[in-house]
């Protein structure tokens, strides 16, 4: 595509010089993807112009992510497609296009912002080396499906390299172990054909058994065959996964391998971090920095727990798994249990939440909640306390370690590194598509929001991680339109601190693709009377028809009218406040229906985080410019999921609808959630729910808030 632009511009050079006047004369050295395309349809607008809107500059501008512009050079971005990224730049008296490289243009970019003729050299990075000997997927189509490649790969590597693949295979049978106990070979097997012998004769005594007969009934004899447990619990369970082994043996495929190793059992000790916030099972959901993080591990873990639980039984090895979610400890916990060292998770035997305090360096522990954002500096050290107590907690090195959001992956990655252990990613939110320029102007933002610290921390967490879990595509690699949020990590700078021209590379088999879900005991739709719990209806009357009350402003006056409801944390990136602006600015909207907010606090005063204060602040401010005190209810209030489960079903019962209105959602649980509660639901387009709900719910309608009431 950059040698089609190259050479239009050759034969074209009015139409594209008039288009770059017209960039120029913007007079901003930034133009993002939006204000290209919308420039370009300005000038196709134009009487004697409008012959260039069929063209293949049209086709060529739809490409263009980003253009800097400084007099005579205009350098450009252009996304060919997803995840392949070009860079040229043209000189406005020349009119020669040239293709650049990502350093070059980062450098014009930098330049832009730090006016200095000779800038101080500046560190590089570039991480393309070190995976070039591991194998990429190639097509943009089959990223987030590393595990499929990896199992692929490594049937063809067996194929082809058959004596090498089957010997490394042998040697990790040989050594596997879990909790101590060795697993699945115990013999002194020196050659693959021995192995194979030794499963032929296996095989042929253990089929002769009742497939149900109980594994301890001839463990001796498999023991005394060279094999250790693991192969299963019954007699048809251990000839099936045999045959398995012996099926690889003979032609690997990646079904079969597939099958194979995920029977191995491997895990009975995990580690999950997740230090920021307020971590724990009640009273904390819609706090500054705790939503959906928490949800999703609490969920996360009742499921992990029972499916380890399960997996290791199916095989015969009989190992109590454990769980630990690290967080911090705060002891000024406000009401909720983040002042305790240990909390077992309900529902689960055997997952704690472990809380290990963050400390000043006189070795005091730091008794107040800290922002996310503020966290950096007690990483490090909180890492060492944690390996510390977690290891004397599980009683060993853990099997794996998860790690959630940027501080959690950090740690991780240094635990990780230095236990020797398998490490996965979660981040599900990074703040760099978030925040427009936010790298470009770290400086600006790093008193309050510390991205530099950030943004180093994402890059070698993500570099670190043996494998990363996405919530959907759009977050790894974004869509045809939009870049996705690892995808900004791959070329980007900070202006006088480095310049990264390879952060991350999408095509790594590490991503893999698992979206959350919401749990079903709790979401589930307002038709099904008998599972409701009614008795939480007065409760729920008051909270949103009830007269003026403590944590709330508003009091809806007519008690007919069908509700929209918005619920999450009063984030500015939530942007609650801008339903508001919209439903005050629409006459129509509020004669037709009710607004019900439900997010941070009423008084600013309350609340520790600044963001938090300023929504709170213009909350107030757009309630009382468009005077909605009648027709809009806000709580400031904290709902128990059981609570918050039955609400969505009430409003649904009131004929409601409910709106995600966020500037850029990663992926949205609210949304699943009222979904599943059977309410019409309208969602933010800009990040995964675009994805994630567009086809498989008929009542989800994805909406550009600017058009909102008018689509309403
Ligand atoms: N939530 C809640 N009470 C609140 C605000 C949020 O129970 O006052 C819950 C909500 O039901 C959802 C989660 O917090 O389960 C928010 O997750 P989401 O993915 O929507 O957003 P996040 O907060 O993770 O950005
Ligand atoms: C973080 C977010 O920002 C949300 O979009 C997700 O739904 C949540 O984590 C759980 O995955």
């Amino acid at each position: 595509m950059i040698d089609d632009l190259i050479l239009y511009t050759k034969e074209n050079r009015d139409a594209v010089y008039t288009l770059l006047r017209r960039y120029f004369g913007q007079n901003r050295p930034f133009l993002l993807q939006s204000d290209l395309r919308h420039e370009f349809s300005q000038m196709c607008a134009e009487p004697d112009k409008k012959a260039l809107c069929d063209t293949t500059l049209h086709e060529l501008v739809q490409h263009l992510q980003e253009g800097v512009f400084k007099q005579p050079w205009a350098y450009f971005a252009l996304r060919e497609r997803i995840a392949q990224w070009r860079y040229l730049r043209i000189h406005l008296d020349h009119m020669v296009a040239e293709e650049i490289s990502s350093a070059e243009f980062l450098q014009f970019k930098e330049s832009q912002v730090h006016s200095s003729e000779n800038p101080d050299p500046v560190l590089e990075i570039d991480f393309g080396p070190f995976g070039r000997n591991f194998p990429h997927l190639k097509e943009a189509k089959s990223i987030g499906q590393g595990v499929m490649f990896l199992n692929r790969q490594l049937s063809s590597t067996m194929f082809q390299r058959v004596h090498e693949g089957e010997a490394r295979l042998l040697y990790f049978l040989k050594v596997h172990s879990i909790d101590g106990k060795p697993l699945m070979i115990n013999g002194e097997f020196d050659s693959v054909s021995a192995l194979r012998e030794a499963l032929r004769k296996s095989i042929s005594k253990i089929e002769r058994m009742d497939g149900g007969t109980p594994l301890a009934e001839f463990e001796d004899s498999l023991h005394k065959m060279g094999f250790a447990p693991g192969w299963g619990n019954s007699a048809g369970r251990v000839v099936d996964t045999m045959n398995l082994l012996v099926d690889i043996l003979e032609a690997p495929s990646p079904v079969a391998l597939e099958a194979f190793l995920s029977r191995i059992p491997m895990i009975s000790r995990l580690l999950i971090m997740s230090p920021h916030g307020y971590f724990g099972q009640d009273n904390v959901l819609g706090l500054p920095d705790t939503g959906g993080q928490v949800v999703y591990i609490l969920d996360q873990v009742r499921a992990l727990e029972s499916e380890m639980r399960e997996r290791l039984a199916v095989q015969g090895v009989f190992v109590e798994p454990k769980i630990l979610i690290v967080t911090r400890l705060i002891p000024d916990s406000e009401g909720t249990t983040c002042n305790q060292r240990m909390e077992k998770v309900n529902g689960c035997d055997n997952t704690w939440i472990l809380r290990v305090p963050f400390h000043k360096q006189n070795g005091e522990i730091i008794r107040h909640w800290i922002s996310r954002f503020e966290i950096w500096p007690h990483l490090e050290d909180f890492s060492r306390n944690v390996e510390r107590e977690a290891l004397a907690e599980l009683g060993g090195r853990p099997d794996l370690i998860i790690g959630n959001y940027s501080d959690g992956n950090l740690v991780a990655s240094l635990l990780s590194q230095r236990l020797g252990v398998t490490q996965c990613n979660i981040a599900h939110a990074l703040e760099k598509t978030k925040y427009l320029h936010s790298d470009l102007y770290w400086q600006e933002n790093d008193p309050q929001y510390h991205f530099s610290c950030q943004y180093t921390a994402d890059l070698i967490a993500m570099n670190k991680a043996d494998f990363i879990i996405t919530s959907t595509y759009q977050e790894i690699a974004g869509t045809a339109d939009s870049v996705g949020q690892y995808e900004s990590y791959r070329s980007f700078t900070m202006p006088g601190l480095y310049r990264v021209i390879d952060g991350i590379n999408l095509f790594d088999p590490k991503f893999n693709i698992v979206s959350p879900g919401a749990d079903a005991d709790v979401y589930f739709p307002y038709t099904e009377k008998q599972r409701r719990l009614t008795s939480l209806h007065p409760e729920i009357e008051e909270y949103i028809f009830g007269s003026s009350r403590d944590h709330t402003r508003g009091v809806l006056t007519n008690k007919d009218k069908p509700i929209i409801f918005t619920m999450a944390r009063l984030d500015r990136i939530k942007n609650l406040t801008g339903l508001v602006d919209w439903y005050g600015s629409s006459p129509r909207l509020r004669e037709l229906a009710n607004l019900v907010v439900i997010g941070g606090y009423v008084t600013p005063e309350e609340s520790r985080d600044h963001e938090e204060q300023a929504q709170i602040r213009n909350m107030h401010k757009l309630m009382d410019r468009h005077q909605l005190d009648g027709q809009m209810r806000w709580l400031g209030i904290r709902l128990e999921k059981n609570l918050s489960g039955e609400i969505y079903r009430f409003v649904a019962d009131h004929k409601g609808i409910f709106v995600q209105p966020a500037l850029f959602e990663a992926f949205g649980l609210t949304i699943i959630e009222s979904m599943a509660s059977g309410l019409p639901t309208f969602a933010t387009r800009y990040g995964g729910p675009l994805e994630s709900f567009k086809i498989t719910n008929p009542v989800f309608i994805l909406i550009q808030m600017k058009a909102l009431p008018a689509q309403i």
